[in-house]
Order: C-alpha cells, then sequence, then structure tokens
C-alpha cells in the first residue's frame, strides 16, 4: 500500500489540553505518527511517498473562507496579547445568545470557531495542517491514477472539524477534502466510512444535506463520550440528504462481537450505495488500551476490520484520525492496512 507522509505534522504541538479543570499534556501530539511511522516503515507493504503541494483551493472547496483566514493568522493575533503560548478560548456562545455575528476580538473569535478547549491554536498548526491538506489531496490523486488503497499518514486529525469550527483536535476536515477532491474530478458518488471511536460530527455535518456523499460512522454512543451533540442512531440527512447519514452508537465496552456486527451493517450500506469512491476515516482509539476511548477492540481484531472493509472492493483513500495509545498504534493501524484490499 502506498503511503502519503507528511512530515510538517511536527508543526502542531500543543502543550496541553483542558481536561477535569486542569491542563493535561496534549493527547494528540507528534509521537503518534513517530510512532506508526518507523513501524509502517519496517513492513514491506507499506511504500513511502511524499506529498505535492495543492495550496488552498481543494481546502476552501469545504471550509469558509473567513473561517480558513482566521485559522491562518490565528496565533499571531494570539501571541500579542496573550504571550508566547497557545491560544484556547474561554467563552462560548450560548443557546439562544448569538445573532449570528462574528467579533473582532481575538478570544472573541476562538470562542466563535471553537467548539471545546482540548485543542491548542500553536505557532505552527496553520502550516501543519495545511500540509496534512496537500498529503489528502495527494493520497487522493494517487488512488485515482493507480487504483490502489492510499493511506495519508499525517495529524492532527480532521473528522471533527466542521465548516467553520475546529475542535476535537481538529482544525480541517480532510476526510471531506478528500471526498469533495474525488467529485471534483469526476466521482458522482462518494462514501465515508468513520471508524475512529469517536463520532465524525465534522464531516457528518459538512454533508448532511447532500446525496452525493453518504456519511457511515460507528462510535462510542454520544450521550455518554465525546463529541456529545451529534452521532445519534435518528441522524438521517436533510433534504437532498435524507437517508445519506448513517450513525451506528455503540456502548462503551464495545468488543468485537458487537463492533462487528456494526460494521457488517455499515459494510452493507455502503455496499448497497454503489460508490464510486471510498474514504475511511481510520481511528485506531477503538483499541482496548487506548488511554482516552472506551471500546475493546484487540490488535488482532483490526485484522478482521481489514477484512471487513476488503469486501468493499474499491480502492480506498484512508485517512488517519485518532488513537492515542502510541506503542501500540503501529501494529493496530498496519493490521488494517495489510488486510483491507
Ligand atoms: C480525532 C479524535 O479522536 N478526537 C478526540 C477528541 C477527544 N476530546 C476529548 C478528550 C477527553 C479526554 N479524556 C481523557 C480521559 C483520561 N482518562
Ligand atoms: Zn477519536
Amino acid at each position: 500500500m502506498l503511503v502519503v507522509y507528511n512530515e510538517t505534522h511536527r508543526q502542531h504541538q500543543g502543550a496541553g489540553e483542558f481536561f477535569r479543570g486542569e491542563m493535561v499534556p496534549c493527547y494528540e501530539n507528534p509521537r503518534r505518527i513517530d510512532s506508526l511511522a518507523v513501524y509502517l516503515d519496517s513492513q514491506s507493504f507499506a511504500e513511502f511517498t511524499e506529498a505535492s503541494r495543492f495550496g488552498q483551493e481543494p481546502i476552501a472547496r469545504v471550509h469558509d473562507a473567513s473561517y480558513l483566514d482566521f485559522l491562518a493568522n490565528a496565533y499571531g493575533r494570539w501571541i500579542e496579547v496573550a504571550g508566547d503560548c497557545d491560544a484556547i478560548p474561554h467563552a462560548w456562545i450560548g443557546r439562544g445568545l448569538h445573532q449570528g455575528g462574528i467579533p473582532t476580538d481575538i478570544h472573541g473569535q476562538l470562542g466563535y470557531y471553537a467548539s471545546d478547549a482540548g485543542t491548542p491554536i500553536t505557532s505552527g498548526t496553520w502550516k501543519a495542517v495545511q500540509a496534512a491538506s496537500d498529503a489528502t489531496v495527494t493520497a487522493a490523486q494517487l488512488v485515482r491514477d493507480s487504483d490502489r488503497s492510499v493511506f495519508a499518514l499525517t495529524r492532527p486529525p480532521g473528522h471533527h472539524a466542521g465548516k467553520d469550527v475546529y475542535g476535537g483536535y481538529c482544525f480541517l476536515n480532510f476526510a471531506a477534502i478528500g471526498a469533495q477532491s474525488f467529485l471534483d474530478h469526476g466521482a458522482k458518488r462518494v462514501a465515508i466510512l468513520d471508524i475512529d471511536f469517536h463520532h465524525g460530527n465534522g464531516t457528518q455535518a459538512i454533508f448532511y444535506d447532500r446525496s452525493d456523499v453518504l456519511f457511515v460512522s460507528i462510535h462510542g454512543d454520544p450521550s455518554d463520550e465525546y463529541p456529545y451533540f451529534l452521532g445519534y442512531s435518528d441522524e438521517f440527512g436533510m433534504g437532498d440528504g435524507e437517508g445519506f447519514n448513517v450513525n451506528l452508537p455503540l456502548a462503551p465496552g464495545a468488543d468485537w462481537s458487537t463492533y462487528g456486527r456494526a460494521l457488517t451493517q455499515a459494510i452493507d450500506r455502503i455496499a448497497d450505495y454503489s460508490p464510486d469512491r471510498l474514504v475511511v476515516s481510520l481511528g485506531v482509539d477503538t483499541f482496548e488500551h487506548d488511554p482516552i476511548s472506551r471500546f475493546q477492540l484487540k490488535t488482532e481484531d483490526f485484522t478482521k476490520v481489514g477484512t471487513c472493509l476488503a469486501q468493499l472492493d474499491l480502492p480506498k483513500l484512508i485517512i488517519f484520525e485518532g488513537g492515542y495509545n502510541v506503542e501500540h498504534l503501529g501494529v493496530n493501524v498496519a493490521n488494517v492496512l495489510r488486510t483491507c484490499g
């Protein structure tokens, strides 16, 4: 399998995230990719290649211009008022307490665009996420040219980012950028399968009213897990998108017997849709020893995940999302990639 490696990921390195009333070291850190890259590099099935540059155009197909402008300048504006530390908001929009305007102050804008206090904007965030977009679009191009599956080995992750909102460690939605890039190059129907432990709320929201992208997600029940506010089983899509959004929430503690059934259901729905292209948001925070998640997949279960994915006989654009047990990331991801077709 081709692996597009984005070395610039390292530019995004947050000091801490706010959790349970205190700052804790960021779970989403460069060691994740370092460890994963070393492991994949030792596997003969993985062939590394570098990203080409595509610039802002594919990003602007998914995200709002004003949001991109904010992301590009947020850190510079923040250090003027806060000094040289990561930017984190302290005030948010409350339900019913907003008429739609965007404040001018950087603190107000952070609160406007952010969905949580766990996603610091650092000096290199904008560079890193642009490079991650390049890696994604390169991978999509390679899928088209080679008719083989390609893995975008990059971070930070993307599936919690909406068209004008960041959070959940995510700033740009790479699954959406990849899917849109397929559509812009002739695909008529793209399916996105999201198997990160957390619901891909950003991806869902971006495509909620569209039928050209089917979004299917298996994740921890949001009544009990981040991102809390989307990911319920009665969210089917709206307007033209009605029937093209499928959420399969599972209770905490799900192991392969439960998970495998949901995965079969997800794959059947995707096969029914008969997409031209398939994007996989691959999080391995479904692992039993993930430090922030609550499913119970074992290392050998990731081979079963890959074998199930192989039933969808299409080259896949696979994008790395979550997974925070740094030591086991490599073997878990490799077990999916080796078997997924
Ligand atoms: C892409 C992705 O996986 N984003 C996940 C964002 C989760 N943010 C909330 C983290 C809550 C941290 N919980 C720590 C539990 C430690 N026992
Ligand atoms: Zn996750």
